[in-house]
């Protein structure tokens, strides 16, 4: 396809660009159906995209609002995937991507009720072995599983829980419908459910003895690339606590204190005493080696050396959920200390932007010095981005350099970041450009496709994911975002067929290319972010 479009479509009163490779001269829009014209304009100059490696032109059709489906078709004769204008476009996806991280749960059953084809056993209910101290067991049953893998990891799993407690609070009405879990039916919204089910398992990561919450919980190493769940039975291993996942596991519990009270008092002051018993551990610990593998644990590291960042956003949290002054006191000089590498980041590295956007949205009492400098930061973040999306070909904010593993987090990111600056400014500035974002995951990409399974006309097919290659099922799970383009050739397939390629062009939809194309967690939980602002 030489015409890149959102393959979901378009809400008619939204910026339409469809990006046509080469020159786009005169282009029209036609019935999907009938193929006859509905309307027709000319596309924007040449422009060298450097992502892609192309030269492409802007097709802006944003005054064309009439509900249908259609195609695009240029003077050259190339035609886009159909797409539907309408008032309602990404309703399904977003609610797809939701109840993604059921299909991620480990420790329980998946029923046909719902999970439809995709069940799976029971699985991981072995208490764990801590490493070191071999005769303990953790018994950390249940959360979701990380990603392509079944290794349960804290920090990534407190991004995840965040992204998706954030878009609740700041877009309540995108929840509304259930979502078919098996919680369904209550008084508390699914996507609490949902979230609670990774935040009990968090719990059971926390050390009782020191506060500490574990950093991961694995096995040894891989399982083969089609072991269902409940096949992967050898010995499960918690690696050592770290700084940063107890930082975050403090964040994130003080959060969830704050969101759940309205439902669950009792769960509510647990993640609160949690949180308040890491924090003890952080204050004890102040400086503490950063987090690497055991010599014998080959499973997904999440290394990470810098931890103000975490300490940082727990702060922040904790004083957003209880108002002490204690908690105040200790979050400007970790702002400082975070700072060096950002205080705008969402990643599961550098968790800074959580702790910023905590402080920003807390109705406490603020340093009014602080909280100026930051709301100047993160706008000027915003600024920044905005003004990489006007020279991208495609309209996103990544620069060529950061199509790294687990690209589409950061294209994910990047649009959160967006719609924050926007609540935080009280504006829309930003909006249109964070749905750039969202037109790029679902196929206005120089790859073509649709990154997220089952929505799109040509959606990816085999990410790296063990459930969908071993469980018999032809579909792979429905509502995974995969990692996207990775100019870093990380794994065999990607070294052995996608050397040279551009960055935004470096990807390839086979299983076995993991550094490409597999499924996380704290992929899904940014798009599903990005999306509720638009549903
Ligand atoms: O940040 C640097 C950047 O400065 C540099 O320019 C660039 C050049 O390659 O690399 C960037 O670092 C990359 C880093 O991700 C960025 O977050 C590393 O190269 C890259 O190796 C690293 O990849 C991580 C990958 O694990 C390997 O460790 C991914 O972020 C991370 O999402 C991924 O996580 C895996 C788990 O280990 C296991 N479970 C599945 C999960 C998803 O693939
Ligand atoms: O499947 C693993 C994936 O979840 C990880 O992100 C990736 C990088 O750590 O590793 C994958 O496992 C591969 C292993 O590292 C090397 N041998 C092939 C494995 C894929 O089946
Ligand atoms: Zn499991």
């Amino acid at each position: 396809q030489g015409i890149a479009v959102n393959q979901l479509g378009y809400r008619g009163m939204d910026a339409k660009i469809a990006v046509i490779r080469g020159e786009g001269g005169n282009f029209r829009i036609v019935d999907a159906s009938s193929g006859s014209k509905v309307w027709e304009g000319e596309a924007g100059p040449l422009e060298w995209d450097e992502a892609s490696g192309e030269t492409v032109s802007r097709g802006d059709f944003t005054s064309f609002r009439q509900s249908g489906t259609y195609r695009i078709e240029s003077g050259s004769g190339e035609s886009s995937y159909p797409f539907v204008i309408a008032d309602s476009v990404y309703e399904e996806a977003h609610r797809a991507m939701l109840k993604a991280f059921y299909f991620f749960r480990c420790g329980m059953e998946l029923e046909e009720r719902c999970a439809g084809p995709w069940t799976h056993g029971p699985c991981h209910l072995t208490p764990a072995i801590v490493y070191g101290d071999e005769e303990k067991r953790v018994d950390a049953y249940g959360g979701w599983h990380d990603a392509g893998d079944y290794g349960k990891y804290v920090g990534p799993g407190a991004k995840a829980v965040a992204d998706l407690l954030l878009a609740e609070e700041l877009y309540p009405q995108a929840f509304a419908r259930p979502l078919g879990i098996p919680e369904s039916g209550g008084a508390m919204p699914d996507v609490l459910q949902e979230c609670r089910y990774e935040l009990e398992w968090m719990l059971r990561m926390q050390d009782g003895e020191t506060g500490g919450a574990y950093h991961k919980l694995t096995t040894l190493r891989f399982p083969p690339g089609d072991t269902m769940p409940e096949d992967d039975t050898a010995d499960l291993y918690v690696s050592p606590v770290s700084a940063t996942a107890t930082g975050c596991f403090a964040a994130v519990m003080a959060m969830a204190a704050r969101r759940y009270r309205p439902y669950d008092e009792v769960f509510a002051a647990s993640c609160l005493s949690a949180a308040e018993r890491a924090w003890a551990w952080l204050e004890a610990h102040p400086d503490y080696p950063g987090f690497k593998n055991p010599p014998t644990i080959a499973t997904g590291e999440y290394g990470d050396a810098q931890d103000a960042d975490e300490r940082y956003w727990a702060a922040a949290e904790l004083y957003r959920t209880t108002g002490e002054a204690r908690y105040h006191a200790a979050i400007e000089p970790l702002a400082n200390a975070a700072e060096t590498s950002g205080l705008y980041e969402l990643g599961w590295a550098n968790m800074s932007g959580y702790g910023t956007i905590a402080y920003l949205f807390a109705e406490r009492e603020k340093a009014p010095e602080l909280e100026a400098r930051l709301k100047e930061g993160l706008l000027r973040k915003a600024d920044e981005l905005a003004a990489v999306c006007a020279k991208d070909g495609y309209g996103i904010s990544l620069q060529p350099e950061q199509y790294i593993w687990g690209s589409n987090m950061l294209v994910m990111n990047h649009a959160m970041l967006l719609l924050l600056a926007d609540r935080i400014s009280g504006g829309t500035h930003y909006e249109q450009h964070a749905l750039r974002h969202v037109h790029y995951l679902f196929g206005t990409n120089t790859v073509g496709m649709s990154y997220v399974t089952g929505y799109g006309a040509a959606p990816i097919l085999f990410p790296h994911h063990r459930p969908s290659e071993g469980d018999g099922v032809e579909a792979p799970i429905p509502g995974l975002v995969s990692g996207g383009p990775n100019r870093g050739l990380q794994d065999d397939y990607a070294r052995e067929h996608l050397a040279g390629k551009a960055p935004a062009a470096s990807f390839a939809d086979v299983m076995e290319s993991y550094s490409t194309n597999e499924v996380a967690i704290y992929w899904n939980s940014p798009a599903v972010f990005a999306l509720s602002r638009f549903v």
